[in-house]
């Protein structure tokens, strides 16, 4: 048996260091590695279970093609000849943007880029802008700061007050939850606002239930606050800032009252929150939950200015830490997926992927790829992507495992996992620390590295000379001039994990990346775009506010976040316990409802339903139910059945959480 040196490659805020035993050939167990500076050694269930899916007897090990409604096992000439061959036809038909590539982020490695290389050498194809994940909230920071940058993880020493603001840290951010243990003991305060009493609230000194989708006017009433206890920073506003007038106008807009009644936050609570702010440093770490809104977007930008006025935006201890881009920026994108060699173009956003499909003219959607993704249980309104997805002529994904997505495909291409291929991996949402994940194992059957399938299918499309490189060559033309800063895979190979050169704490010089050079409370980059550059009064789409009829039949905030123990969809069928749709109701719903746990329930809005056990919150807002997202149809559905698919306001994200239901019990007949 030996360890080696390898490295998470989940979609996670933390991007772990692993130390992985193997035996044989084959991997079997995967611990934390100590010596990394910033996970030291802790890792969760998710990362550990990756023994399981790459030893998981379900793994698919052949290239399939579906023929006559059932998959049969193909070579890997016959699938990649075809595919090919549809590639070039379509090509000549239709044009390139006839192809529809459909992908997130489910793995974090570098090369995961090669495939927007292959389509731009192909000419460019239609492909996904914006994300479902975080969107709203990162074109929030460049409006108002140029980029997205948090304050690297050891920076919380110097903060004073750390407020947790829609972020499920122990859940989602295990070594920021470590982080909070370490400052509390400190004696740095702690606030959690969010819906739900999670157990980070439960290690908090306070948490704040907030009704959902209402956080930008606390901001508002806090910023109300300071302003009235003249403790705003003015040497920043005057300074550093343009559009401070246009902020001031919009808060004498809102009243205190309006905000007490509507947020669910005491007046009390907001001045004290003013307090907190005003006497810092004062982090804010903000979660990627409140910016799926229908006004996402815009409330980013309120918390963001909170920060700003209080004095927090470019001092240590301080930060609106919301995605950490300059982790993905410090590497040569371009010389990986050479985006010149694409001479056509069309844009689909994430969240109407399916839309896009079934409207496209001109050309119409001949194939979809799919790599690094699983639409049809991630995507929001199962139902029209389902739809979407069944209307194309051909599509092929490549993937690890039988998905719902795989499911519909007609070519299904077996992927390797982090194990069985080199690559450096890195999370643009948290620490600066780039990792190296070797080679340890040979992929079972017949599975290939995706790296090699989008070269083999390049070879037979005639540009296969933009691929004629090793993994290894990918690997140095991706880390570019890190190279010059000694960031070299030599040295990644000994080191295991290297900090990439970023700010540790962003913004301190005060130069700001936005045209105007300043933070912007007023966005020029927002006017640009043809939107409304201001800060504004915005509510939640699904709300009184925007649809009394609606609310009335759908009183129910329906919060579908992120799972404990599955990195998205990619666990639940590991783990029997998990193969259930469990519903976790808040106190007032069960009252009124008159239902007690286990109870079966149906969950319901006018795009779909999703059936389930009742589960208590023991302390939340009012209204809300949860249900974790991720489950297979197999095992009762994606919650994504009752999603909207609705962009937020400035175009680029999603508005999964604006979404009201309604909940009945299920009479089990005898
Ligand atoms: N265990 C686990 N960890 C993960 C993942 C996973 O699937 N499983 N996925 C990873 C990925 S890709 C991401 S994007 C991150 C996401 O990390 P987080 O942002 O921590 O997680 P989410 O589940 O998106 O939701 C965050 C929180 O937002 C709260 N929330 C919902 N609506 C509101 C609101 O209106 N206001 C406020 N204040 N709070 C609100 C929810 O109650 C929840 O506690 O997690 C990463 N880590
Ligand atoms: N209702 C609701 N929906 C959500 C969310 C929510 O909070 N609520 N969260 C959203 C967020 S934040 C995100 S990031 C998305 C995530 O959405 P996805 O990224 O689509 O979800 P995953 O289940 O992580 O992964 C998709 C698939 O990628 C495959 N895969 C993993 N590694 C590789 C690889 O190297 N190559 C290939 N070809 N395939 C690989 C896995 O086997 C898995 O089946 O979901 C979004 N959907
Ligand atoms: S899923 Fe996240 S917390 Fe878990 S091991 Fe991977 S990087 Fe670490
Ligand atoms: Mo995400």
């Amino acid at each position: 048996m030996t360890t080696y040196k390898s490295a998470c490659p989940l979609n996670c805020w933390d991007s772990c260091g692993f130390e992985v035993e193997v035996e044989n050939g084959k991997v079997i167990k995967i611990d934390g590695n100590k010596d990394h500076p910033i996970t030291k050694g802790k890792i969760c269930g998710r990362g550990r279970m990756l023994e399981a899916r790459t030893n998981s007897h379900d793994r698919i090990l052949h290239p399939l093609k579906k023929i006559d409604g059932v998959f049969q096992k193909i070579s890997w000439e016959q699938a990649l000849d075809e595919i090919a061959h549809k590639l070039t036809i379509i090509k000549e038909a239709y044009g390139t943007t006839a192809v529809f590539h459909s992908h997130d982020y489910a793995n974090g490695g570098l090369l995961t880029k090669i495939p927007e290389r292959f389509f731009n050498c192909y000419g460019g194809v239609t492909e996904i802008i914006g994300s479902i994940c975080w969107g709203s909230g990162i074109e929030a920071q460049k409006w108002d700061f140029g980029n997205a940058a948090s304050h690297a993880p050891e920076d919380i020493y110097n903060s004073k007050n750390v407020i947790i603001w829609g972020r499920n840290v122990s859940r989602t951010n295990m070594h920021l939850y470590g982080y909070l243990q370490d400052v509390k003991k400190k004696g740095t305060k702690i606030i959690v606002i969010d819906p739900i009493y999670n157990a980070t609230a439960k290690m908090a000194h306070s948490y704040i239930p907030i009704k959902p989708g209402m956080d930008g006017f606390l901001a508002i009433g806090v910023m109300k606050e300071i302003i009235r206890l003249n403790k705003e920073d003015k040497h920043f506003i005057k300074n550093y800032t343009v559009g401070f007038s246009d902020l001031e106008e919009l808060l004498d807009r809102v009243s205190i009252e309006f905000i007490e009644t509507n947020t669910n936050v005491p007046r009390e609570t907001i001045t004290e929150l003013a307090h907190v702010y005003s006497d810092g440093p004062t982090a804010t770490y903000m979660g990627l939950g409140m910016q799926r809104y229908a006004n996402g977007g815009n409330t980013i930008r309120l918390i963001d200015a909170l920060v700003a006025i209080s004095g927090n935006v470019g001092r240590p201890g301080g930060g609106a830490n919301f995605g950490n881009l300059q982790v993905g920026q410090s590497f040569d994108s371009n010389a990986l997926t050479l985006p010149s060699r694409k001479t056509n173009t069309r844009t689909f956003t994430m969240m109407q992927q399916a839309e896009g499909i079934l409207s496209a003219i001109d050309p119409e959607i001949q194939m979809v790829m799919v790599s690094c993704g699983n639409p049809l249980t991630q995507v929001p309104d199962t139902s029209i992507v389902q739809k979407a997805f069944k209307s194309v002529q051909t599509i092929v994904v490549l993937e690890q495992f039988m998905t719902d997505t795989a499911k519909l495909a007609d070519y299904v291409l077996p992927s390797a996992t982090v194990f069985e291929e080199e690559d450096i991996y890195y999370s643009s949402m948290y620490h600066h620390y780039v990792n190296y994940g070797p080679k340890l194992v040979d992929p079972p059957g017949e599975v290939r590295s995706d790296v090699w399938i989008w070269t083999e299918l390049a070879k037979r499309l005639g540009f296969g000379d933009d691929f004629n490189y090793t993994r290894e060559e990918f690997i140095r033309m991706g880390l570019g001039e890190l190279q010059e800063k000694d960031i070299t895979l030599e040295k990644l190979r000994e080191e295991h994990h290297l900090p990439l050169p970023v700010e540790h704490v962003p913004w301190h010089d005060y130069q700001f990346l936005t045209p105007s050079g300043k933070y912007e409370f007023t966005s020029t980059i927002g006017e640009e775009k043809g939107l409304d550059g201001h800060l504004k009064i915005v509510y939640p789409k699904e709300s009184t506010f925007e649809d009394a009829v609606l609310a009335q039949n759908f009183p129910y905030s329906l919060l579908t976040i992120h799972p404990l123990r599955s990195n998205h969809s990619q666990h639940y069928h590991l783990i029997d316990s998990l193969q259930t749709v469990k519903v976790e109701i808040s106190t007032d719903i069960a009252e009124d409802k008159g239902l007690n746990p286990n109870d079966k329930v149906r969950v319901y809005n006018e795009r779909g339903e999703i059936i389930g056990k009742v589960q208590i919150l023991k302390h939340s807002a009012p209204n809300i139910i949860c249900i974790d997202e991720g489950q297979w149809h197999e095992f009762g559905g994606s919650v994504n059945q009752l999603t909207p698919n609705r962009v937020s306001d400035n175009g680029l994200g999603s508005t999964l959480y604006d979404c009201l239901v309604n909940i009945e019990k299920i009479m089990i007949e005898q």
